[in-house]
């Protein structure tokens, strides 16, 4: 007990000095959030050696001395696999690290020189870095917690769309044979509970973000728990409120909104109380190529995920979440990844494509005084840029390997500027092509942009 106040304090004391800051990183499944952060890891590890990180003010000055890890402080939370992350990206042919699932931490030591006037060098400082990893789909629970069962159920049945309804056709079939007094028995219950989740997996599956309960589809070490075991009940709603009220606590009705308060007290709250609110600042990563590639279904839906998403970050006075939990992020980047799989001429335009998919969030956020930058990355650059010529013209093209490990040289197309209007999707496609990551050199990895995001997340610690 002493020993973790002596230790709480000594956490404090040192984020008093600017010594400690704790840096989450999301995104929804296949952001690119282990890619980011093993490059992050990466790249501060071989500050001052061999990385490339001459818009991180620190390094180019020469004052970043290193980074070590250190045993990370939380022991109940998994560990970041960069060590298994490196082991893929090395091997031969190279290959992408695993997908993650849940939320994993590590912690980096980093030493680095003050700067005093006249650019003379000043004493060594060490910053304590904890690194964060964790699904972004679990911030998709946050609007959950405004609702209770009733209203939460007939929010999610109004929001399915065409494409949703049929995913969801033999959910609707089980749920159908009851009715909300019906007594039914655990074992029908978690049979229904799996059709429905099984819609949502077939949903994000085909490309859809907008998905709720987070957990169903990254259930983790709550996979096959009762709490996760619940669904939208059709064929009632608001008016049907005071007879529902009065039903038996063995009713499907009163079974499923227990499980729906559970689900909200244990599963969602606990995230926002004992992690979310410790971060200090957040880089969200989006796949805007991907949704791009996936046409204008899946975009429209990942725009409508997103902006549920960034509600987290929305600390306006009378935010659910500042009400409820009084986080810190004093600093938010959001970034649209794998940036090398088109040319660098139209880098700028993915910026702005991304600042455009996130108008709104960003206007609240300004409005709230929280800093944003956008930003374009890629955290591991897997093409080369080159340059051919064509009738005369030189064209920008992209070299590198597909997944089978065959040689590529492509020009991927042009990403739009803003939101795509309805006749670009039928004017050009998009065929992104996945590569396989560059031959490992010894070394850090290849990235684009990397340090400017390292300087707008890090950089004021560093100074
Ligand atoms: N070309 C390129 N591809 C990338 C880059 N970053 C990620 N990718 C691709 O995107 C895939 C997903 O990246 P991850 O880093 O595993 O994404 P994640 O968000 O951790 O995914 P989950 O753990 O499944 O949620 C990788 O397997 C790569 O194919 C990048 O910088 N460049
Ligand atoms: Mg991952």
């Amino acid at each position: 007990m002493r020993r973790q106040l002596t230790h709480d304090i000594h956490n404090l004391i040192d984020r008093g000095r600017d010594r400690q800051l704790r840096l989450a990183v999301t995104g929804l499944s296949r952001a690119g959030k282990t890619a980011f952060l093993t490059s992050l890891v990466n790249q501060l590890r071989h500050a001052g050696i061999d990385a490339r990180l001459d818009l991180l003010k620190s390094a180019r000055e020469g004052r970043l001395l290193g980074a070590q890890r250190v045993s990370q402080p939380d022991l109940g939370i998994a560990r970041f696999p960069y060590d298994e992350a490196m082991a893929s990206l090395q091997s031969s042919p190279p290959q992408w690290p695993e997908p993650t699932r849940g939320i994993s931490e590590l912690r980096l030591q980093l030493r680095h020189r003050t700067r005093r006037a006249h650019g003379l060098l000043g004493s060594t400082g060490t910053l304590t870095l904890d690194l964060i990893d964790y699904p972004g789909e679990w911030l998709l629970d946050l609007p959950l917690l405004e609702h209770d069962f009733l209203s939460w159920s007939e929010s999610q049945l109004a929001a399915m769309g065409e494409a949703r309804q049929q995913f969801a056709a033999p959910w609707r079939q089980a749920v159908q044979a009851h009715a909300p007094e019906d007594a039914v028995d655990e074992a029908r219950l978690a049979a229904i509970a799996e059709h429905y989740a099984s819609s949502l997996r077939d949903a994000r599956e085909a490309g859809f973000s907008h998905l709720q309960p987070g957990r169903f589809l990254l259930p983790g070490d709550l996979q096959g728990a009762p709490v996760l075991q619940f669904f939208p009940l059709p064929g009632v709603g608001e008016a049907d409120r005071q007879r529902l009220e009065t039903l038996p606590d063995t009713s499907l009705y009163q079974t499923l909104a227990k499980r729906f308060r559970y689900y909200q007290q244990h599963v969602v709250k606990p995230f926002y109380r004992d992690h979310f609110r410790r971060f200090d600042r957040q880089i969200v990563l989006v796949d805007v190529l991907g949704a791009l590639n996936a046409g204008p279904e899946r975009f429209e839906d990942l725009s409508l995920a997103l902006s549920t998403l960034m509600k987290s970050f929305d600390y306006g006075k009378r935010s659910l979440l500042n009400r409820l939990f009084a986080p810190r992020i004093d600093r938010l980047a959001i970034a649209a990844t794998k940036a090398d799989h088109v040319t660098a001429d139209q880098h700028g335009h993915l910026v702005t494509l991304l600042e455009s998919l996130l108008a709104e969030p960003i206007k609240d956020l300004r409005y709230a005084d929280v800093p944003v930058r956008a930003f374009s990355l890629a955290s591991i650059r897997a093409t080369d840029a080159r340059e051919i010529e064509e009738n005369g013209k030189r064209q920008p093209v992209l070299r590198g390997h597909g997944l089978k490990d065959e040689p590529l040289l492509i020009y991927p197309g042009d990403v739009p500027s803003r939101l795509p209007a309805p006749g670009f999707w039928e004017r050009q496609g998009f065929s992104f092509t996945a590569f396989r990551p560059l031959a490992p050199a010894d070394g850090a990895l290849p990235h684009i942009r990397m340090d400017a995001a390292l300087e707008w997340l890090i950089g004021d610690k560093l100074r």
